[in-house]
């Protein structure tokens, strides 16, 4: 954009949007009544909605189902702030900065313009990928030169690929995750499985690991754990909703689960009145002991990939 040229208005990004990327009836550019522009992924099978802010997906209905995802009612796309809720892209670091209490915490892209950089569409399914450059002067946060891009495919499942290039000319390491937050019913009924036999480092006792506990995790209190070594798929059993929610992955050894429950939520102030019980995080994840380290000109991807099923 030329020097004192105007910023677009949303009404015509969405509008050039739609004109180069749109799909009819399947991938579709609009401005969100949340105050910016998405991307709408509509198939037989589902629908998803994916903002330009943060490549943030912030919904996910699948056909005759009731939404996956859980979105805070003070969710913004025109503020400064990040969205809670949805799926947040934590990039190229996961929770606060490595070395600088400055830096905002997840990264540096949760609140970033991407870029449209493709839209499919084939039989059951529709997507989006979304871009984002990082050249190393840009921040002092991350002296890196990295290409980060999501691809987000609705259809029967909901699959999100977060891919990250090292365009730069010296290795970098990388922590990340797609911080996921689910729908449910009630977080005193919900048991999450999948994740019996693995140690977790306690975030709420820093620097304890807690050895495996063999049962199902449960919720009674506020609960922030980090899984390493931890490839399995993960289920959210939700009696409440009758459904089980599957968060498979690929290239993600670490998962992250938390609630914040009543006195945390309380300070965050932005998950509502009781917000804490219809909400759970289950976050695909690369973080701690895991960390990835990128060689220049290489690239490292990491999938999840949601399903719904009936609860049994
Ligand atoms: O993933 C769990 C966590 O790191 C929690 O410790 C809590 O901080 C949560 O993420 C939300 O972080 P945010 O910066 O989005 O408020």
């Amino acid at each position: 954009m030329a020097m004192g040229e105007a910023a677009p208005v949303m009404e015509e990004v969405a509008a050039r949007l739609e004109q180069a990327f749109g799909r009819p009836d399947a991938v579709r550019f609009h401005i969100s009544p949340l105050g910016g522009v998405v991307a709408e992924l509509a198939t037989p099978q589902s629908r998803a909605t994916v903002a330009l802010k943060g490549a943030q997906v912030l919904s996910w209905r699948p056909q005759g189902r009731d939404e996956v995802l859980w979105l805070s009612p003070a969710a913004r796309l025109d503020g400064p702030k990040a969205v809670r809720g949805g799926i947040p892209v934590c990039w190229p670091w996961f929770g606060p900065h490595p070395s600088d209490a400055s830096a905002p915490a997840h990264g540096l892209v949760r609140t970033a313009p991407w870029q449209i950089a493709e839209s499919e569409h084939s039989a059951g399914s529709a997507s989006v990928t979304l871009a984002f450059n990082v050249e190393p002067d840009e921040t002092a946060f991350w002296p890196h030169a990295a290409r980060v891009s999501l691809r987000v495919e609705a259809g029967e499942d909901l699959r999100l690929t977060l891919t990250t290039e090292n365009t730069g000319d010296a290795p970098f390491g990388l922590t990340a995750a797609l911080h996921s937050y689910f729908a449910i019913g009630d977080i005193a009924a919900v048991e999450i499985t999948g994740l019996e036999h693995r140690d977790f480092i306690d975030q709420l006792q820093p620097g304890k690991t807690i050895p495996a506990g063999q049962r199902p995790v449960r919720f009674d209190r506020e609960t922030d754990r980090i899984y390493t070594s931890a490839p399995e798929d993960v289920l959210i059993r939700d009696p409440s909703l009758r459904r089980m929610i599957r968060i498979a992955k690929s290239n993600s050894p670490s998962t992250v689960v938390w609630n914040p429950w009543i006195e945390k939520s309380e300070r965050l102030g932005d998950l509502g009145e009781d917000g804490y019980r219809r909400m759970v995080c289950v976050e695909t994840a690369r973080i701690g002991c895991d960390a990835a380290r990128i060689a220049p000109g290489r690239s490292l991807s990491m999938e999840t990939c949601l399903s719904v099923e009936p609860l049994v």
